[in-house]
């Protein structure tokens, strides 16, 4: 009972030490004083019960399954509390799971495409779920377990746990809300990193620009058509030979000077990285080989030698992030590269880790560990099949115990590499993931199709990542394979733009789909949609914060919100950024409006400040090629800033603030504001922290921090208050001043403009009404 809302239990076996999943969690000595929930034991038969005291809701009933502990196969089954589940990532699927006897496989595999369906495994592995009890109270379950996994989900409700190795490490979180769920979640396994403030602007890739010339051409077409790009990057193709470290030097021949320039207007650069490091250069010519070989940093097979497999440059090894070296060598060798291409952050790509041939280029030895006696139902014909043998050995333990683990030790030294190289916040954009991952970066969904489905399934991909911890999360926009349509890429558009990770990626065979390469209508969309994103992101940023801080999810989906409002339980075709903004995104070919779902409560247009004037219920909304629906929720204030091509030019610029009154005339907001990418600045202090609020009628706010002199810099110059409909304002006052303003008597929206308020000090605004 390690704190009142969090019950961790672990199954062992008492005589024989086995292998334990090495993530650091929190150790506690005492027994928490009281609790939230009651645990209930019963030796024969074995099991366990957890129940919420408050209700007493039985939250999980081990003892109906029975109960298997064998040295490869552990098997435990449970009675859940309600069908409503969550999580249990990564796949395909809806946001809330089918308990349809759904095989849920959980191992790490590059499936050579996204394919659909809980019964597909896929980049990473994470055994949390959410589940949301018939009376809207939610709890979470993480089985802290590395090995292959199998997951049956039953229409009981129930869950069966299948793991091949381990123990059984379980924590209960007793929430009682969906977002306290994950903020008790992510305090077990790692809040999430701190983004730099432009890693939230817009990225554009492909694999296969295949020369600086078109990479530097694609960054002219966004500048000329004037869309906001923060971001460039470069795939594996600006390799030389697919060598990880180099560039190749006729194609991309002046890439160290095209990053400085990007830099010089305030742009970045981001590359992709594999874990595979060719064995086959010349001796003595390519030091990440022969540094990984000095300082014996390689994944052994079972005979002790390196571990040789095959992926983009031919034969590889593959480095060991656990071991004690690893951060040195990986260090050394990024460093080095950067003294040459000064690049921001890294894609960190392959990490399942993929390779070309089954277990090595030898095989593998036969051997329980590759052959196990019970196989999950994974995609591949074995353990072993398109990775490498699980019988390699690593500073941890074997390859059958911490396969599922080699993304996050790859990120985790990554992450720690570029913070020591380049002395800022970077970015780490993994493929492989495992719960902890979000502490040390991000997370893209991988090989999408460029299909109306594949679009739809974003949602729910991005959701579920931010129930992980893992909130910096995106998907390929216009997706990866196959060629976007026109209009599937404008309204792809629309909606990335409100991905917490905005990035429009391609693969070689498919037509250019940045948005100028497409046409007037994509260049439109996402020009739109930008513009809009970049004014947010101050809004966008303070969510990151508080994820960083608290564990809060960044984008979450509608039930998070409303969960005793059982309409919103299923509902994956809309999201909120944090609790205020809603996102109904269209996702059908050929519409002209879109349907979306308005929990009770007050939710009002973004753009024009008209109230919603039904709620329980769905709503059809208009919804041009251009436009995107957005919808603020009464009781919040959006803080805004004027947008500009890149987030170094949009930093600047004035603040604005959206006020959307609740049923109660009150709202509140915040904002968090540092220099947007040194390191630890909350941790250190560096920062401003500003909570707004509106009392009666008066908007004010609180300067909780200023330790950000930069903020000093900046002005409020524009607010918006939504939502004042029985009412017509006569005065409005700034700090006792009457201020110019506009009230529009049709929809009760107030405007007062210009303003000159400085961020970092105290203001009032009161509006005077008859
Ligand atoms: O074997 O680096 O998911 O984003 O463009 C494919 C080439 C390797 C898979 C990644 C994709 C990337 C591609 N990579």
């Amino acid at each position: 009972m390690e704190t009142e809302t969090r019950l961790h239990v672990k199954i062992y076996d008492a005589s024989h030490e086995r292998y334990e999943v090495p993530i650091p969690t929190p150790i506690v000595k005492e027994k928490a004083s009281s609790t939230h929930y009651h645990f209930v034991y019963t030796k024969y038969p074995f099991g366990f019960s957890v129940i919420r005291q408050s209700s007493g809701t039985v939250l999980f009933n081990s003892t109906v399954g029975g109960f298997i502990f064998s040295d490869q196969f552990i098997q435990m089954s449970a009675l859940l509390s309600s069908s409503n589940v969550y999580g249990l990532g990564e796949h395909v699927a809806p946001l809330k799971l089918s308990l349809d006897w759904q095989l849920v496989p959980l191992f790490a595999v590059d499936s050579y495409g996204t394919p659909e369906g809980l019964n597909h495994n896929l980049y990473g592995t994470h055994p949390f779920y959410l589940n949301v009890e018939e009376d809207g109270q939610a709890n979470g379950v993480l089985l802290l377990n590395s090995n292959a996994m199998e997951i049956s989900l039953q229409p009981t409700p129930a869950i069966t746990y299948r793991t091949l190795g381990g123990i059984l490490d379980f924590y209960f979180f007793t929430g009682p809300t969906p977002d306290k769920v994950i903020q008790q979640y992510t305090e077990v396994v790692g809040r999430p990193h701190m983004p730099p403030y432009w890693a939230l602007g817009f990225h554009l890739s492909r694999y296969g620009y295949n020369s600086l010339n078109a990479t530097a051409a694609a960054v002219k077409r966004m500048i000329d058509a004037d869309i906001p790009q923060d971001v460039q990057w470069n795939d594996i193709d600006a390799m030389h030979n697919h060598l990880d470290f180099t560039y190749d030097p006729k194609r991309f021949d002046g890439l160290p000077v095209f990053v400085d320039d990007l830099h010089k207007v305030g742009m970045r650069y981001l590359l992709i990285q594999d874990p595979g490091i060719s064995n086959s250069q010349p001796a003595g010519s390519y030091p990440p080989y022969d540094d990984a070989v000095k300082m014996d940093v390689l994944i052994k097979n079972a005979s002790g030698l390196p571990l040789v497999g095959k992926v983009w440059p031919g034969t590889t090894v593959f480095p060991d992030f656990f071991h004690p070296m690893a951060e040195t060598y990986w260090e050394k060798n990024l460093k080095d590269f950067h003294d040459k291409v000064a690049f921001d952050g890294l894609l960190i790509d392959m990490n399942e880790i993929s390779n070309f041939v089954n277990g090595s280029i030898h095989g593998c030895p036969n051997s329980t560990l590759e052959y196990p006696p019970y196989m999950p139902h994974i995609d591949g014909t074995h353990l072993y099949s398109r990775t490498i043998c699980m019988t390699a050995k690593t500073n941890v333990s074997t390859q059958y115990n911490v396969h599922n683990l080699y993304g996050y030790s790859e990120a985790k030294v990554t992450m720690t590499a570029l913070e020591n190289v380049r002395k800022k916040r970077s970015i780490v954009i993994s493929r492989s993931t495992f719960p902890g991952s979000g502490a040390h970066g991000s997370h893209w969904l991988g090989d999408n199709n460029s299909t109306w489905t594949d679009m739809s399934a974003s949602i729910s991909g991005i959701l579920a990542m931010n129930m992980f911890g893992i909130p910096l999360v995106g998907a390929d926009i216009c997706g990866f394979h196959g060629n976007a349509t026109v209009e599937l890429c404008a309204r792809w558009s629309a909606l990335g733009a409100f991905y917490p990770l905005s990035f429009n990626h391609n693969t070689p065979s498919s037509v250019a789909q940045d948005p100028p390469s497409l046409g007037p209508a994509v260049v439109n969309a996402s020009r739109t949609a930008l513009l809009i994103r970049y004014s947010l992101l101050p809004t966008l940023y303070t969510l990151f914060h508080k994820a960083h801080v608290k564990g809060s999810t960044v984008v979450r989906p509608l039930f998070f919100e409303f969960p005793t409002d059982n309409n919103t339980w299923s509902i994956d075709t809309q999201f909120l950024w944090g609790r205020s903004l809603l996102i109904t995104p269209v996702l059908q070919e050929n519409a002209s409006a879109v349907v979306g779902y308005f929990p009770r409560g007050r939710w009002f247009d973004f753009y024009t400040g008209d109230e919603v004037s039904l709620t329980s219920q769905n709503v059809s909304l208009k919804a041009s090629i251009a436009h995107i629906n957005l919808h603020v929720r009464g009781g919040h204030i959006l803080v805004t800033q004027t947008p500009n091509r890149t987030t170094t030019a949009t930093r600047v610029n004035p603040l604005g603030l959206v006020v959307a009154l609740d049923v109660d005339g009150t709202a509140n907001g915040s904002l968090f504001w540092d220099d947007g990418e040194s390191l630890d600045t909350y941790e250190k202090g560096e920062y401003t922290l500003i909570e707004y609020k509106v009392e009666q009628t008066n908007l004010t706010c609180d300067i909780i921090k200023s330790g950000y002199n930069g903020t000093a810099a900046l002005i409020i110059d524009r607010i918006h208050v939504f939502g004042l409909n029985d009412m017509t304002v006569q005065t409005v006052t700034v700090n006792g001043q009457k201020a110019v303003f506009l009230y529009n008597s049709s929809n009760g929206v107030l405007s007062v403009s210009p303003l000159k308020l400085p961020v970092d000090k105290v203001f009032v605004m009161k509006w005077m009404a008859t």
